[in-house]
């Protein structure tokens, strides 16, 4: 399952998870390969990463997974990944009738996408789905080698095939309009194979009816808006955080969603949660594991959810991409509040003003908001960490990306991670303003953490854009799991936890600068195997957790929970 309950009760939809065949294919050319004569040497997990398994951990090339797909009858069937590394090629083989056609490319992992199976007789097929983990900066610009994570490859998020028929629900999206009385609103886009008629609409929530009835549907697509009010409906918040299930019925199909009543604003340098004040502490997360890469098993995201809560955290930044959508559900539940990011890391003006990159990250965007813009916890969207913002060619690359999330989803303010704050040219355009910043471990000391962070404040003021928001979105330090001496110096348990004792300190006690504060980071993670990354990250992993990679705390630990809880 994609999400942490049922998306569909009426809609046929079949978990198409489990063990795949596999063939790792090496330094082959996608388009010289025949999916029909692939032979299948191996098996392979589905959702999972190959790269993580020992007989191919490290290796990258073009890999092959297969399984037989049975379709029942000659409808429309859409195939749905939830996410797979880096560009995936799909082919459906009819061994009977001896035909085999691409279904559709995607570039780009961290994001759902789907292939739609039209005009196909009932029967038996053979899907072979082409997974290329290499690092192609010109195929795929979004995953590079300088990046600082480990890029695995893999079909790693649930695979389901829908049976979708001639009229389906496209996307729903749920918005607040007045947290106090209870009211919302709902925009359902639909499609269809040919005009739909007069079809019934049932609306439910809680399982209590809405609204149920008929309505004429004209053209192939089209959006239907309603808003309702649920009298005496309890507020979304971090403290309670109460959820409330959406069921739409449209014709032969359905939807469910789940949503919280909340809203989420800037005001001032405030953020405003339910129109409340709202201080942000939390750290960053990498969606990585040493045995599962980035295909997170549920238990692991519950761990996650746990460990987080339990040091006194609010919120969560999931960097540098999307984070699994059932990792939200999780945080929808527990009350842990998100920033969203698309995937980018440290692009270059050359990257931001080529439109091939621009059209990836718009695709990313358009993807990441449809998937998980209902959820509740999340209450900022990002993008392109620490790029080139200080170049003037860049701008308009932030004007784009930042204005189409705006035109997508107006109801959440936009930022994105910045690492020059002295000289940036863009963060005028967010809502938020988010300083990513290493003093006391790559530069200066511990001592000068309080001044570094009050230049920060300064530098806002210059560049006008003071009277905003303020997140801290990384700082942090090195500490090896289990080092410990008496000289208790950088790459040490104990001089990590007393840098974020420093920063923590200063950053709470100062609520009127900073609305916020993401530790970098919650866990260690492999970092990429470009020589420049393992020159300075021992093991080849970035040890900045406050929990190792197998989520086990370090001294740091504490000391957050400490001053997380204590105030
Ligand atoms: C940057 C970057 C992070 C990580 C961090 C570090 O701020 O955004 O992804 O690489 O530095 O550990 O140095």
């Amino acid at each position: 399952m994609s999400r942490v309950f049922p998306e569909h009760h009426r809609r046929r939809v079949e978990s198409l998870n489990g063990l795949w065949d596999f063939t790792f294919l090496g330094n082959v050319t996608t388009r010289d390969v025949k999916p029909a004569e692939l032979r299948f040497d191996d098996r392979m997990a589905v959702p999972g990463c190959f790269d993580t398994t020992p007989r191919y951990a490290g290796q990258r090339g073009l890999t092959a997974y297969q399984r037989t797909l049975r379709l029942t009858d000659g409808a429309r069937h859409r195939l749905r990944f939830e996410g797979s590394h880096h560009i995936t090629t799909a082919h459906l083989i009819d061994r009977q009738r001896g035909t085999s056609r691409q279904l559709g490319q995607q570039i780009g992992g961290f994001v759902r996408f789907h292939f739609d199976l039209q005009d196909l007789p009932a029967g038996e097929y053979d899907l072979v789905v082409l997974v290329d983990n290499r690092i192609d900066p010109a195929r795929c610009p979004l995953h590079q080698a300088y990046m600082d994570w480990y890029h695995h490859g893999g079909i790693t998020r649930d695979v389901e095939l829908h049976r979708v028929g001639d009229l389906w629900i496209e996307s729903l999206a749920i918005n607040t309009l007045d947290v106090t009385a209870g009211k919302f609103s709902l925009a359902l886009e639909w499609a269809a194979d040919r005009e739909p008629g007069q079809v019934p609409l049932t609306i439910s929530c809680d399982g209590r009816p809405l609204e149920s009835g008929n309505i004429q549907l004209t053209g192939k697509s089209g959006r239907i808006d309603r808003q309702f009010t649920l009298p005496g409906a309890k507020v979304w918040s971090p403290e309670s955080p109460t959820l409330h299930d959406l069921h739409v019925e449209l014709g032969p199909d359905d939807l469910c969603d789940r949503f919280g009543l909340r809203t989420i604003e800037v005001r001032g340098k405030d953020l405003l949660l339910n129109g409340q004040p709202l201080q942000l502490r939390g750290v960053n997360r990498h969606e990585m594991h040493p045995q599962f890469g980035h295909a997170q098993p549920l238990d692991l995201l519950v761990q996650d959810v746990q460990i987080i809560k339990d040091m006194g955290c609010n919120f969560v930044r999931g960097s540098h991409y999307p984070q699994d959508p059932r990792f939200l559900d999780l945080c929808d539940q527990a009350g842990l509040l998100v920033w969203q990011e698309a995937i980018g890391w440290q692009h270059k003006a050359e990257h931001l003003t080529n439109e091939y990159f621009l059209s990836l990250q718009e695709q990313q965007i358009r993807a990441m908001i449809g998937a998980t813009q209902n959820h509740p916890s999340v209450i900022l969207w990002g993008i392109l960490n620490e790029s080139e913002s200080h170049i003037p060619a860049s701008r308009p690359a932030y004007e784009r990306l930042l204005g189409l999330i705006r035109r997508l989803d107006p109801t959440r303010p936009v930022t994105y991670a910045c690492n020059h704050p002295q000289d940036d040219l863009c963060l005028d355009l967010c809502d938020v303003v988010s300083i990513n910043t290493y003093p006391g471990w790559y530069w200066r000391e511990i001592e000068n953490i309080p001044q570094e962070l009050d230049a920060i404040v300064g530098f806002m003021r210059d560049r006008k854009v003071g009277d905003r928001p303020l997140i801290i979105s990384e700082i942090g330090a090195e500490a090896l799991a289990g080092f410990r001496d008496w000289n208790a110096d950088r790459w040490s348990e104990p001089y990590q936890a007393r840098l974020l004792e420093t920063v923590i300190h200063h950053i709470l006690s100062h609520p009127k600068d900073y609305a916020g504060l993401a530790i970098w980071l919650y866990n260690d993670f492999r970092s990429s195997e470009h020589v420049s990354r393992i020159m300075n990250r021992a093991r080849g992993f970035n040890n900045k957790g406050l929990v190792d990679e197998y989520r086990r705390p370090k001294m740091s630990y504490d000391v957050v929970k400490r001053l997380f809880t204590q105030s």
